[in-house]
């Protein structure tokens, strides 16, 4: 009996245990790695958990169209109680900054999206006036920031700075204020009432007085040589779109048969999102899809370093100003060293103490010997 119900056995055993050959392999292989190929799994878990913000601003000249596109692009389809509106119902004139945040989770994924709507300013050229209450708000977030960042509690640190500005790059002197604080993405607004050649010829005026003003815009960053030829293609297309020619609306029309957002006029009508008629999905695309990520990481790595690179200067000059006004000699601050660094201090000077003693005795030995 034992000798025939031991390879049974042997054979239920091996079944039932964990230890089956593709884990006895990938144990094998485990033992090759030290395991940290997992840390991009651990940050993606990790990021997911938190979640994510993001914050866009629209500003530019008055009845540009600057609520009705950002509706258009997040708002009629976030907020999904909000009823649209009828193609009399119109969205008001915007009259002091709104921000309106919205929650959205798609596939697990949270995202905190802020848009910022600015009231529009008038045509005149360098309207600074209108455009400074815009300029500090930038400032102001940063300026947050900055303090939240140097207080006790950073655990939970509420990131409003803007990521991005979408504007109509018209008024240098506005640009010029915001394209150090803020990632600056020229539009084309109302783009159905230019026909394509025009917006062809405008697309490239903008684009050569962006340069001849020396205006630093959001530049796209060079996409991977190992990316797909299908993301390589999207990807130079969209950079050729820059900027983009964008139509708003807050209106569903029917166009054969389906109904659509889109402009609908006597002679017919223009959908928003259809690539044949302006560059709304491709800015949708590059905003939500592709770039959002790196529009933060300008923002944190360039901007804000650059404003907090600033400020850490004017306090540290008006530092040196008090202490100059104090004492009519000059006086450099000496740190005084707190407790931890004067025990590091005593311990590197015991190191010392020994070392030199180590080393007199070799000295003695080699003249002993
Ligand atoms: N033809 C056309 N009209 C548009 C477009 N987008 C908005 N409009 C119309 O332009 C008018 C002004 O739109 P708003 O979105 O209120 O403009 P705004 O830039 O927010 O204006 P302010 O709040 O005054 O700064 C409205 O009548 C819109 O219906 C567009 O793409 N094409
Ligand atoms: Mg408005």
């Amino acid at each position: 009996m034992d000798s025939l119900a031991a390879p049974q056995d042997h054979l239920v055993e091996q079944l039932l245990s964990p230890r089956t050959q593709a884990q006895r392999r990938l144990k094998d292989i485990d033992k090759q790695y030290v395991g940290f190929a997992t840390l991009p799994n651990q940050v993606h878990r990790k990021s997911v958990k938190k979640g994510f913000d993001f914050t866009l601003m629209v500003a530019g000249e008055s009845g540009l169209g600057k609520s009705t596109l950002v509706h258009s692009l997040f708002l009629t389809d976030l907020y999904k109680d909000r009823k649209l509106l009828s193609a009399e119902e119109r969205i008001s004139q915007t009259v002091e900054i709104l921000k309106h945040t919205v929650d959205i989770e798609e596939k697990g994924v949270k995202l905190k999206l802020t848009i910022v709507d600015t009231p529009g300013f008038g045509d005149a050229v360098n309207n600074s006036e209108c455009w400074k209450p815009i300029t500090d708000y930038v400032d102001q977030q940063f300026e947050q920031y900055f303090r939240d960042e140097s207080g006790l509690n950073r655990k939970n640190i509420q990131d409003n700075r803007v990521h991005c500005c979408l504007l109509r790059p018209v008024d240098v002197g506005f640009m010029k204020a915001l394209h150090e604080k803020v990632n600056i993405v020229p539009l084309i607004a109302k783009a159905d009432c230019l026909v394509p050649g025009e917006i062809r010829k405008l697309k490239e005026r903008i684009r050569e007085e962006i340069d001849k003003f020396g205006i630093h815009v959001y530049q796209f960053p060079e996409c991977d040589s190992d990316e797909d030829e299908d993301f390589k293609q999207q990807d130079r297309e969209l950079k050729e779109s820059a900027p983009f020619a964008v139509i708003g609306s807050n209106t569903v029309v029917e166009a054969k048969g389906q109904r659509v957002r889109g402009r609908l006029y006597p002679w017919g009508i223009v959908e928003v999102e259809n690539q044949a008629h302006c560059d709304f999905v491709k800015l949708r695309n590059m905003l939500i899809r592709t770039h959002m990520h790196d529009l933060k990481d300008v923002t944190c790595d360039v901007h804000y370093e650059n404003y907090r690179a600033h400020c850490i200067q004017q306090m540290t000059s008006k530092l040196t100003q008090d202490s100059r006004m104090e004492s009519p000699i000059p006086i450099l601050p000496l740190p005084t060293p707190d407790a931890e660094t004067e025990k590091l201090i005593r311990m590197k000077d015991e190191e010392l103490r020994r070392m030199q003693e180590m080393l007199q005795k070799m000295k003695q030995q080699m003249q002993d010997q």
